[in-house]
């Protein structure tokens, strides 16, 4: 077993325990079997089975931060705590997933059908999106109500849902479904989505929470963090949205739905800006145009313009970008880059 799935494994183990916590909560109110049964499958189905990239990150930045040759060498108390906030991230993940594919009509996640999407589901899902997110609560104050720094991880959590809701409320009303206005997109308009619905919560909350664990959270040292990983996840973004349109289902796990659902992504922007009048015609009659046919007329479109090479010719500059910033950054007072370049390595290049 390589060490990259040993940690996985490790962290994944970490799970069922967390799950018997919450269930506790519940028969101490007293809940019937039936509810406590439905939170559990609710659980279980919206929470483990991604790549689990942010919460082993919040992991893997702690045992840079201080040092360690490996996740094994941490004492088993702090890898328990370290695990427990990945474990909030992939909640609050969860729950903006679970609200996400049902805004997006989506169809599968993960490999699987979407948890609306699930017989017997349908809107309950909205509730249950919410109570994902309030597990992320009744775990932090049972484990980390007496740390010095309970309410800075608090604020972060609040703060970066709040952004992250900021960012999917502008996602959405720059892609009515009703009016389809290719004027309204810009790349400066992406920038500004994605960055909020995804940079924060997927790239700067695994940081911070681990630094505030290490006790490395100097305002500067937490700007230097935020300053590389803020890109990194609008980097990140994009190859969500190219490989929305270019990516196969097998690899990416889910359907892609942006150009039916009139999606401001990063594929149609590049277009926009380098179509000539017939194209951008094409576009404005098939773009965001709920059926098969209208999409793959955007996608021959988008092959013909070549977003593919454009693609590829963004991700080789923002890499030597990021790594560029990253070797300036100011180790002196115990951040360290090679968090950074973790972080980046994961993403370079990635299909899935
Ligand atoms: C992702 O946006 C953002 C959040 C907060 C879930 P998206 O709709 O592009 O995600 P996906 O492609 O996974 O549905
Ligand atoms: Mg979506
Ligand atoms: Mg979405
Ligand atoms: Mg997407």
């Amino acid at each position: 077993m390589s060490a990259k799935e040993h940690n996985r494994n490790k962290f994944l183990s970490e799970f069922p325990a967390l799950v018997n916590e919450l269930t506790e909560i519940l028969v101490q109110y007293g809940l019937p079997k039936d509810a406590i049964e439905w939170y559990q499958k609710s659980l279980e189905y919206n929470t483990p089975g991604g790549k689990l990239n942010r919460g082993l990150s919040v992991v893997d930045t702690y045992v840079i931060l201080k040092g360690y040759k490996s996740v094994d060498d941490l004492p088993k108390e702090t890898y328990f705590k370290v695990a427990l906030l990945g474990w909030c991230i992939e909640l609050l993940q969860a729950y903006f997933l679970v609200a996400d594919d049902m805004m997006d009509k989506s169809i599968t996640r993960r490999g699987q059908p979407c948890w609306y999407k699930v017989p017997g589901v349908s809107e309950i899902a909205i509730n249950d999106a919410f109570m994902l997110e309030g597990a992320i609560y009744m775990l932090l104050k049972k484990h980390f109500k007496n740390d010095p720094y309970y309410v800075d991880l608090l604020e972060l959590f609040h703060e970066v849902t709040f952004q992250t809701e900021l960012g999917q409320l502008l996602d959405l009303i720059t892609a009515p479904e009703d009016h389809v206005d290719l004027n309204k997109f810009s790349l400066e308009k992406h920038s500004f989505i994605v960055i909020f619905k995804t940079a924060y919560y997927s790239f700067y909350l695994p940081v911070a929470l681990a630094m505030y664990v290490a006790g490395i959270n100097d305002e500067k040292d937490l700007k230097q963090a935020h300053d590389v990983l803020i890109p990194l996840g609008e980097y990140f973004q994009i190859q969500d949205d190219y490989l929305d349109c270019f990516g196969k289902p097998e690899d990416i796990g889910k359907i892609g739905t942006d150009i039916q659902d009139n999606k401001c992504s990063w594929v149609v922007n590049t277009a926009l800006k380098i179509c000539n009048k017939e194209q951008r015609q094409i576009l404005d009659e098939n773009y965001g145009v709920k059926n098969s046919e209208t999409e793959a007329k955007c996608k021959k479109l988008f092959n013909d313009l070549g977003i593919d090479k454009l693609y590829h010719e963004y991700e080789e500059k923002i890499t030597t970008e990021l790594k560029t910033k990253i070797s300036q950054i100011d180790e002196s007072r115990g951040f360290k880059g090679e968090v950074l370049t973790t972080f980046l390595n994961k993403i370079y290049k990635r299909s899935k």
